[in-house]
């Protein structure tokens, strides 16, 4: 079984044969991490880039997300047997005005499976509602994901409202998604960036001290 089969399923839309593919991959012993890493995040970045050269269209994009998502519909609970919060708590979501969450919903994951305890806020998040999270939840880490250079601008508006409201010293903030560089992240005070989910992971890690 290869996890090209899994990639040409999640380009195709086809979330039952998604589904059906990762079930018999887990079977055959494959390790979750690398199911969502060469087969369903593989697939969807192929889908991204025949979006960004024309050949595909948004309904297909939409489908293949739906494919990944069943997918990652299996995997997840198993990426989470982890000691859950063992490396402490993390806030995530979109910032407000972006809706796209798969980057997003693939780092809480993996986050997740790494063993942090992930309060995940979901997209179009206020500067209001992540005070509020950081508040009630007290995490280590805040972690924004943004994939529209036009809401580039809400990450330093939300870490400025931290400041604010006396929140900045207590959370190290992390940042992500497309558009994002780590020069960005310094002009706008994060405390690192992450490229990938990846790479999300030993971030978090590295920010606690917790490698
Ligand atoms: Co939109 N979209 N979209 N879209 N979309 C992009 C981002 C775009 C690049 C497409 C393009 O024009 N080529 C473009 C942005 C251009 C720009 O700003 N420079 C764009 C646009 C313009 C728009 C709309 C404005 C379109 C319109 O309506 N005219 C609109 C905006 C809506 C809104 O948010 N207000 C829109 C809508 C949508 C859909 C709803 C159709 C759908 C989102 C579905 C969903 O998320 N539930 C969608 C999609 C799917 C895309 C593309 C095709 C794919 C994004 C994706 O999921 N990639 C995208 C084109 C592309 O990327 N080539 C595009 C796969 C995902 C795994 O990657 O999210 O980058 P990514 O996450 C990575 C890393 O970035 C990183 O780790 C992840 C995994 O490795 N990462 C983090 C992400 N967050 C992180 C946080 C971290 C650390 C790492 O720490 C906190």
């Amino acid at each position: 079984m290869s996890l090209e089969e899994i990639s040409q399923a999640v380009i195709d839309g086809d979330g039952e044969l998604v589904e059906s593919l990762v079930r018999k991959s887990l079977g055959e012993g494959l390790a979750p991490s690398k199911i969502i890493n060469d087969g369903l995040i593989a697939g969807m970045n192929i889908v991204g880039d025949r979006f960004k050269s024309g050949d595909f269209f948004i309904p297909e994009v939409m489908m293949s997300a739906r494919a990944m998502h069943s997918g990652l519909g299996i995997v997840k609970p198993l990426l989470s047997k982890s000691e859950e919060g063992k490396h402490g708590t993390i806030v995530i979501c979109t910032v407000k005005g972006d809706v796209h969450d798969i980057g997003k919903n693939l780092v809480s994951m993996m986050l997740e499976g790494a063993g942090f305890r992930v309060v995940d806020l979901g997209t179009d998040v206020s500067p209001e509602r992540i005070l509020a999270a950081v508040r009630e939840h007290e995490p280590q880490i805040l972690a924004m994901s943004t994939l529209l250079t036009t809401t580039l601008p809400r990450v330093p508006e939300a870490i400025k409202a931290l400041e604010a409201a006396g929140l900045r010293s207590k959370v190290k903030v992390m940042i992500g998604g497309a558009p994002v560089t780590q020069s960005f992240a310094q002009k706008a005070g994060a405390d690192a960036y992450a490229p990938d989910a990846a790479l999300a992971v030993d971030t978090a890690k590295k920010l606690l001290g917790s490698r």
